[in-house]
Order: C-alpha cells, then structure tokens, then sequence
C-alpha cells in the first residue's frame, strides 16, 4: 500500500499576531501624543440589538481602552430614523475629539445603509467604506483600507505567504469583505499583485474555482460549506465566516464556526485560519491601525491650515 505522509497544516495565530500589532499601534499612539498632545478618538455607532454587533463593539471599545485610545459609543434603538442617525453623524464628523467614526453593520433594515456610510466625512472613515475611500482603493491610491481585508493581508504577510504571482479565490462579494480583498491583493503592489477570481452565489461550480486556489478566501457567511474535497493539497486556507451554530452543551448555547469545515480542511490545506482566533481579531487591530492614521492624518490637516 501507498503510504502519504503529510505534514499537519500550519495554524495561523490570528489571535497572536493581532496583538502584536495593537502593541505597536500602541507605542505609535504614545508617540503621537509625546510630540502633539493628541489622543486618537474613536466613536462607535450600534443601531439595534443584534447579538454579535454588541459583543463586537464591546470587543472594539476593550482595545481603544488597551491602546490608550478615547472612544464613545453611541447606542441607538432599533427604531432610530435615518434623519436622526445622519444628524448624529455630523456631529461625530464635526467633533475634533474623534479622528475616527464606524456605523456597526448591519443596520436595521428601513435605514439605507450607503446613505449612512455617505454621512461620514471620508478623513474619519476608519472602516473604509465611504465611496470615496472605496474608489481610492480600486485605483491604488493610498487610504483606508476596510479592517477585515487589511487584517487578512496583514495575516499572509506575517505569516510569510506572499500572494504575488499567486492564484487567489475570493469566496463572497460583499463590500466589508469579498470586494475590498480582492481589489487589494490585485493591486501591483508588494503582498498583494495575484491572480484574483472571485465566487458568489451565481457562481455554478464553486468547488471548480476553489481547487485551483493557492490561497482560498472563504467569506459567505455559510457555516462549514467549504469541505476538505474542494481545497487544492497544500493551499492556504483563509476562512472569513463567524457563525454562530446552536450548541446545547456550551455555556452560551451556541458556537462559533468558520465557512471552511475546519477538521476535513485542515487535513490538505498547507494553513488554515482557525474560528475563533483567526481574522477576527485581526480585523480589530487594524481598525486601531486605522483610527491612529486617522488622528496622524487630522493632526496634518491642522497644521496645514493655520
Ligand atoms: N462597520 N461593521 C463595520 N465594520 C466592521 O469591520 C464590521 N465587522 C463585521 C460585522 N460588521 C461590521 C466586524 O467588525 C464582522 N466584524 C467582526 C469583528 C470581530 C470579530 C468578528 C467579526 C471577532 O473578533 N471575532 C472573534 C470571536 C468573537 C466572539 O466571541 O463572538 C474571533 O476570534 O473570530
């Protein structure tokens, strides 16, 4: 009988390497404050009373508290109008004490989510999303870059898989994730410069694309829907989802798992991204990143305009 022998798939720490890089956000902040006296500030906006939002904006503020940074949180019912969302947005925009402003999503469904996202001026658009800053973006000028992407790349760079030259298969083309991903790692820029295909739901054969991945990035919000049998031997496996799934026996009554079925990937992929403790955390790091560029960026402006 033929015997394989495989090496075990790497685990990518995204746990450990998000807190590396909140460490250094955190020296650069205390710089930042030592040569002008400004803190980064960074305000948080949760409509409603969806579950995984709140433990998001909880975990958000916990590292503005780490880092040093100053945040509010704005907590909003559910029936709030767009009006009066748009009218706490500019106050936001107008306040010289936040250099950074997120709208958790999702928003309630009466309340046109562009529309929101408009009302942020694009210098404090720390997630990236204005169009402005999303059309920066596709061009390859410099600016925010949507947290869960950046972290993603940030997570390949520094676990050494460099994408350039590379085929990447983008799973979901959603504007937080699937889109920005793969308009940064198509950039011709270091890290990123791959092949890009990019799956969806009008896509007939999925497991066709993401055989043929070096790096799969699995970002459709489907619990375990990418199976071992449709990664390529040795890929790197980047697995976006954070499902929660019923789960009698845990303390909460549910459990978090990823949109790669992690057992039956972990056994072909060359690294895997494991839920809990993968591109989560990541994505908060880079928001932090992303806010004290915000507070650099506001200081510059005023300097420049006395
Ligand atoms: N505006 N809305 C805006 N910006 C974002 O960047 C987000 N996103 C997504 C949802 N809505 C947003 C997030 O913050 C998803 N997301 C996010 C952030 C953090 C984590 C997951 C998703 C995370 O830290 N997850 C942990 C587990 C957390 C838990 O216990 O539930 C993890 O280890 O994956």
């Amino acid at each position: 009988m033929k015997r394989h022998f495989k090496m075990p798939a790497q685990i990518i720490n995204g746990k450990k390497i998000s807190e590396e890089i909140k460490q250094e956000v955190k020296k650069q902040a205390e710089a930042l404050y030592k040569e002008t006296g400004v803190v980064p500030g960074l305000a948080f906006v949760l409509v409603g009373d969806n579950p995984a939002s709140k433990v998001y904006v909880t975990m958000k503020g916990k590292a503005c508290e780490e880092l040093g940074f100053y945040s509010i949180t704005l907590k909003l019912p559910t029936e709030t109008t767009e009006e009066e969302l748009i009218e706490k947005i500019q106050n936001l925009n107008s306040d010289p004490k936040i250099h950074g402003i997120l709208v958790q999503l999702p928003l309630p469904s009466h309340i046109n989510e562009q529309k929101i996202l408009q009302a942020i001026d694009p210098i404090k658009d720390v997630d990236g999303f204005h169009p402005v800053n999303v059309g920066k973006l596709v061009i390859g000028l410099d600016t925010y870059l949507p947290c869960t992407p950046a972290g993603i790349q940030e997570l390949l760079k520094r676990s050494g898989i460099n994408p350039s030259g590379k085929h990447v298969v983008v799973v979901g083309r959603s504007n937080i994730v699937g889109k920005p991903i793969a308009n940064i790692l198509l950039q011709k820029k270091e890290w990123a410069n791959a092949t890009v295909t990019i799956c969806h739901t009008g896509t007939k054969d999925i497991s066709y694309f993401t055989k043929q991945a070096d790096i799969l990035i699995v970002a459709m919000g489907k619990p375990e829907l990418i199976k071992g049998d449709m990664i390529k031997p040795g890929a790197v496996v980047i697995d976006v989802g954070v499902n929660r799934v019923d789960d009698p026996t845990s303390e909460k009554g549910y459990k978090l798992v990823g949109d790669v079925h992690f057992e039956s990937a972990y056994e072909v992929a060359g690294a895997i991204t494991p839920v809990p403790g993968g591109v989560g955390p990541m994505t908060i790091a880079m928001l932090m990143k992303n806010t004290l560029q915000a507070a650099m960026n506001q200081v510059l402006t005023k300097q420049f305009s006395n």
